[in-house]
């Protein structure tokens, strides 16, 4: 039985209220159902969801994770850009993560074409909306398959 646990950083809780043309008219709450509509359907045991505008706390769920959950699927948010923190907790834990973008970070500006996280994760989706979500969860199913 496998476990997936879902990140969202900060400022992700306004989804839906602000800039439509760029993140997408669902809010967090819509994609969350959506996320756990299609791993009921896979046979995901349990799929846990928590949104922080805290880095320490996104940290603290990252060296949770270790032992938890055989997949995180993160969207770091502007922390993706500069969090060392975050960053050293994904290297120090055996957990795969992969992250998210609910934009094209590469089509915005420069500053958000660094991600510090990248060379820690299993891979990057960014750019397709909430789909980069769904997108990543379909990988997630798809690996943890394979081990079965
Ligand atoms: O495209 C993404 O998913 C981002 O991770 C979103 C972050 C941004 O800093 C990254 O560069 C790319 C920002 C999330 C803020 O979300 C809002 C949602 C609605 C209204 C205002 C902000």
């Amino acid at each position: 039985m496998k476990r997936i646990l879902v990140l969202h950083g900060p400022n992700l809780n306004l989804l839906g209220t602000r800039e439509p043309e760029i993140y997408g008219s669902m809010t967090l709450d819509d994609i969350n159902g959506m996320l756990e509509v299609r791993a009921k359907e896979a046979g995901i045991e349990r799929i846990d969801f928590l949104q922080s505008n805290f880095e320490g706390e996104l940290v603290d769920a990252i060296q949770k994770a270790r032992g938890t959950y055989d997949f995180i699927l993160l969207n770091a948010a502007a922390f993706t850009h500069y969090s060392i923190a975050i960053r050293d907790a994904i290297a120090a834990i055996d957990v795969p993560v992969i992250e998210i973008h609910l934009s094209n970070v590469h089509q915005r500006e420069e500053f958000r074409h660094r991600s510090v996280i990248a060379p820690v994760v299993m891979g990057q989706i960014a750019g397709f909306g909430a789909d980069s979500y769904l997108a990543a969860l379909e990988i997630a199913i798809r690996r943890l398959e394979r081990e079965r």
